[in-house]
């Protein structure tokens, strides 16, 4: 595979994020990860970026409450969002969290892709799939990681990888195994974004 346009190590945190007024301005590219509350979004951030404490990540569902901001260049951003859909949380904190989710979703004009992360033993669950379909009705590309494959036999990731893959045919969306702890996936994850990045032309231009 070839070498990524955009050197995911050389990243820095930017800032946390409880409302929108709060974010960078709306230019440049973002790559938002977003899924269920535990599914290894901050975990394969980390994983992406080689870092091991860049976003952080938590036995505890529900640990990143805020939309986190994190700068590859002066154009590209990589934005992990709060986990959705995790039961144990206060009905009023689960509503702010979701307000502020959705309100990110439609209202980012700099967002380029959606990477959606589901634990590869339990894909599709009801949130995940309003997910695929808002973001196939706002035309926002969506990359899939079923995340924590090391969990799961080879045979058995691989049954997981292509249910999902004829789920999700008729959507514009693609999909790949994933594991923050034992590197798969790596590369595939990291070319995506490549990809979406590439389209608005924000490498680093030092
Ligand atoms: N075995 C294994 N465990 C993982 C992997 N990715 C994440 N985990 C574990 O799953 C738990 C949740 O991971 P996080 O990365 O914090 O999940 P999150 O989606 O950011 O969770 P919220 O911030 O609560 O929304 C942690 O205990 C991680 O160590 C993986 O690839 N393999
Ligand atoms: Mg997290």
């Amino acid at each position: 595979m070839n070498k990524p346009l955009i050197d995911y190590t050389h990243i820095h945190f930017s800032l946390s994020a409880a409302s929108l007024s709060q974010l960078p301005p709306d230019r440049g590219a973002e790559v938002a990860f977003v899924g269920r509350s535990n599914a290894g979004k901050s975990s394969a951030l980390n994983a992406i970026t080689t870092h091991k404490q860049l976003a952080r990540s938590s036995k505890t569902p529900g640990r990143t409450q805020l939309i986190n901001i994190f700068c590859l260049n002066d154009a590209c951003r990589l934005v992990d969002l709060p986990g959705y859909g995790y039961a144990k949380v206060s009905r009023q904190v689960k509503t702010d969290w979701e307000a502020l989710l959705q309100s990110y979703l439609l209202e980012r004009q700099c967002l380029r892709g959606l990477v959606l992360l589901m634990d590869c033993r339990h894909p599709l669950k009801e949130t995940d799939n309003q997910m695929i379909i808002w973001s196939h009705q706002s035309n926002v590309p969506l990359h899939i990681l079923l995340t924590k494959a090391d969990k799961l036999s080879f045979g058995t990731a691989k049954s997981a990888l292509l249910a999902v893959q004829r789920e999700i045919a008729r959507y514009n969306a693609s999909v790949q195994l994933f594991s923050a702890t034992h590197g798969t996936g790596l590369e595939a994850a990291r070319s995506q974004l490549d990809q979406w990045f590439a389209q608005k032309q924000c490498q680093h231009k030092d």
